[in-house]
């Protein structure tokens, strides 16, 4: 692209004057919140960009001065300082009084300018109550604007220089140019500049442009706010002076590939070096003269399984998506499906991978630089020019066409095939499980009659499912239970043990479909915590090694494929007493044998002893003061390290390994030492009894 290198005054096309912004703030900047006040900011920091991007700046400095102000600096050509014939005035006053002054958009002084969101710095002219420029040109020159509002004639006098440029003589061997600002308060909710919004913004402009070495310096006092207690005993928030922000710099030469690296900080790559590449393209947008786009891309996949694609046109964050990321995908797609197929990853029998195979584990960086772009959506944030969706297609698909021939790349593109081809079988398969796991859940009701007993109540807060052990104990819960919010859901003998088995045969199992359907909250993948049906799910088994294996076994099913219910704190077990000690009416129950001897003592001489062998024991009445009354009962709330651990006792009692398992079995032959169990997997008891 050819860029016009002698540039004067009489190329600036002038608008319109600047009271227009004032009266109208938020038709400029969006708005006069935080948003809008940084948005002056990004106006002085994006001429710096432009001007970076075009080859003539490499260093742009920002500073949050002490009283509030912003300044921004960079090394390059300097505003024009020559005066506009037609205007009578130099250029730098063009551009800080004039709306929309500039070459900018026509495409000839700067071949891509990120402009478009630059309804330019007059904007910032406009709303700060002063602004003070300076240009490195041989000498300095210095130009100052203020705004008031005059009361006798009930008009902003906004902008308004104290003088015209001033070239003052003295010698300076920088170039470039320097803008200082004051944000006026009487046109922003707030003036305080959000550090973190800005350095975030700084450190993405320094990916976008590779080279380009940004610094940020924050000159303001800072402070954490703590609460303490005033002379009164009142809360008060106190402000504690913290030490100075240190001056930050932000230079990658990688650019997008150094973006994508560290968007991939603390993931695991499939393959060391992202992919790159860019290419300049012919556009034509509707209505609009024949125009260039240019467009990057920097890629590499993750052994995550979702997607992150950080999409840019001018260097705007396009958060909403659009046609270049549509175009982004489908060449991706297309490059993918074209390699796998050659390369033996697709057989003839199989379909194409679709844009979920290709996007599972995507970490992906796009840039686009357009003119005449068009933005939509809520937060105009979306790319509406539809003619950048081919372009952009073909330049991916091609870029990476061209990239597996590159030395050394052949594997990346097989590490991506494999993740591709992995991704589609998995889909295939989930499918297939999905729609087994949704009939389960819309069995609802009709195969279960006589198995799960529903609570009346509809409010998972409150509702609670005891899984039982065995049709007998599940015959007396469901007696002793309070109907509006207890449900029972009796086992016949062993559960399923899913830990060998595929998720699909999983869903083969009667009593798993039973527990998903009344959980109602789907399964594997598709399960959602929040659908639950209950806040408490609680395994009630015997306190014997059959009862512990039980637990094992369900403590699995949930871990392998309801985790979430788990790390959300729903799922409990329920602790039935070992023994009973009793005389005519006084009755204790004892959950271990250290409560036994103090149990004993408790009731005294003439106690008499029964030891329950399992649940099916207790009358209703026991039952439920042992067991099922939430006001007396134990629960231990299970711990997703305490499944974990099911889950390697299960293993284990699989396993191979013929010794370990002789060894654990006998050592917890004796029910006693379930609690043994219990401290090895490290239950945490609830405190007492719940008062809930
Ligand atoms: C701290 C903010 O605003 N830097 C700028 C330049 C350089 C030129 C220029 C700017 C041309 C098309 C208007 C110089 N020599 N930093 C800045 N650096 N503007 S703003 O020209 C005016 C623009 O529209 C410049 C030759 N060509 C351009």
């Amino acid at each position: 692209m050819e860029k016009k290198q002698h540039y004067n005054a009489d190329d600036l096309k002038i608008l319109e004057g600047l009271e227009a912004v004032r009266v109208r703030p938020g038709m400029y900047i969006g708005s006069t919140g935080v948003n809008g006040l940084h948005h002056i900011l990004w106006e002085i920091v994006d001429n710096s960009i432009d001007e970076a991007a075009n080859g003539y700046a490499d260093e742009i400095s920002v500073i949050l001065h002490k009283d509030g102000s912003a300044s921004v600096e960079d090394n390059g050509r300097g505003m024009p300082t020559d005066v506009n014939t037609k205007a009578k005035m130099s250029g730098v006053e063009i551009i800080f009084t004039k709306l929309h002054a500039g070459g900018k958009f026509d495409n000839e002084n700067y071949a891509f300018s990120g402009g478009l969101h630059g309804v330019g710095a007059s904007v910032t002219n406009a709303l700060s109550k002063w602004l003070n420029v300076e240009v490195y040109r041989g000498t300095v020159f210095k130009m100052s604007f203020t705004s008031t509002y005059d009361k006798t004639k009930k008009k902003w006098m906004c902008g308004i220089p104290s003088a015209p440029l001033l070239d003052t003589g003295e010698k300076t061997k920088k170039r470039g140019t320097y803008v200082h600002f004051m944000p006026d308060k009487e046109v922003f909710e707030t003036v305080e500049w959000n550090y973190d919004t800005v350095a975030k913004r700084l450190k993405e402009l320094a990916f976008l442009n590779k080279g380009v070495k940004i610094n940020l310096t924050d000159e303001r006092p800072v402070y954490a706010f703590e609460y303490g207690e005033d002379d009164e005993g009142n809360v008060t928030e106190i402000k504690v002076p913290q030490p100075p922000r240190e001056p930050i710099s932000y230079k990658y030469d990688g650019g997008l590939v150094d973006f994508v690296k560290y968007l991939n900080d603390g993931k695991t790559p499939l393959y060391e070096e992202p992919l790159y590449y860019s290419d300049i393209r012919d556009i034509q947008v509707k209505g609009a003269p024949a125009g260039k786009i240019k467009i990057e891309f920097a890629l590499c996949h993750t052994k995550d399984d979702t997607e992150s694609l950080f999409s840019f046109v001018n260097n705007i964050s396009t958060v909403e998506g659009g046609y270049h990321e549509n175009g982004f995908h489908s060449g991706l797609l297309k490059a993918i499906n074209d390699y796998a197929r050659a390369n033996g990853f697709l057989k003839a029998k199989d379909p194409a991978f679709v844009p979920d195979d290709v996007k599972e584990g995507l970490t992906a960086v796009l840039n686009v630089k357009m003119a005449n772009v068009e933005f939509e959506g809520q937060t105009k944030t979306k790319l509406g020019n539809p003619e950048a969706r081919q372009p952009v297609e073909q330049t991916v698909m091609e870029g990476l066409a061209k990239l597996q021939n590159e030395r050394g790349k052949r594997s990346v593109f097989d590490e991506i095939a494999k993740k591709a081809k992995f991704a589609a079988d998995d889909r295939i398969k989930h499918r297939a499980e999905r729609d087994v796991a949704k009939a389960a859940s819309e069995n609802d009701g009709l195969n279960l009659v006589g198995k799960l007993a529903a609570c009346s109540g509809k409010n998972p807060d409150m509702n609670e499912l005891f899984i039982v052990e065995g049709d007998s104990a599940g015959g007396t819960a469901k007696q002793a239970r309070i109907r509006q919010f207890q449900s029972i859901l009796p086992l016949r003998g062993k559960p399923l043990n899913v830990q060998k088995k595929t998720a699909l045969q999983a869903l083969q199992n009667e009593e798993i479909k039973t527990m998903i359907s009344a959980i109602g909250a789907g399964f594997n993948r598709s399960f959602d915590v929040e659908k639950t049906k209950y806040k408490k799910v609680i395994i009630l088994s015997d306190a014997d090694q059959d009862g512990m294996h039980i637990r094992c076994i369900l403590l699995t099913f949930f871990f392998k494929y309801m985790r979430d219910l788990i790390n959300s704190g729903y799922v409990y077990i329920g602790m039935p007493p070992l023994y009973k000690v009793y005389k005519k009416d006084v009755v204790e129950y004892a959950y271990d044998d250290a409560e036994l001897d103090e149990k004993i003592k408790k009731v005294g001489k003439g106690y008499q002893l029964q030891r329950y062998k399992g649940l099916g024991e207790m009358s209703a009445e026991q039952l439920w003061d042992t067991t099922m009354n939430p006001a007396t009962r134990n629960l231990i709330q299970v711990t997703i390290e305490d499944a974990a651990e099911a889950s390697a006792v299960i293993e284990m009692l699989m396993g191979d390994k013929v010794e370990g398992r002789k060894e654990f079995l006998a050592q917890n032959a004796n029910f006693n030492k379930v609690d043994g169990f219990i401290d090895k997997v490290n239950f945490k008891p609830e405190s007492g009894g719940e008062a809930d």
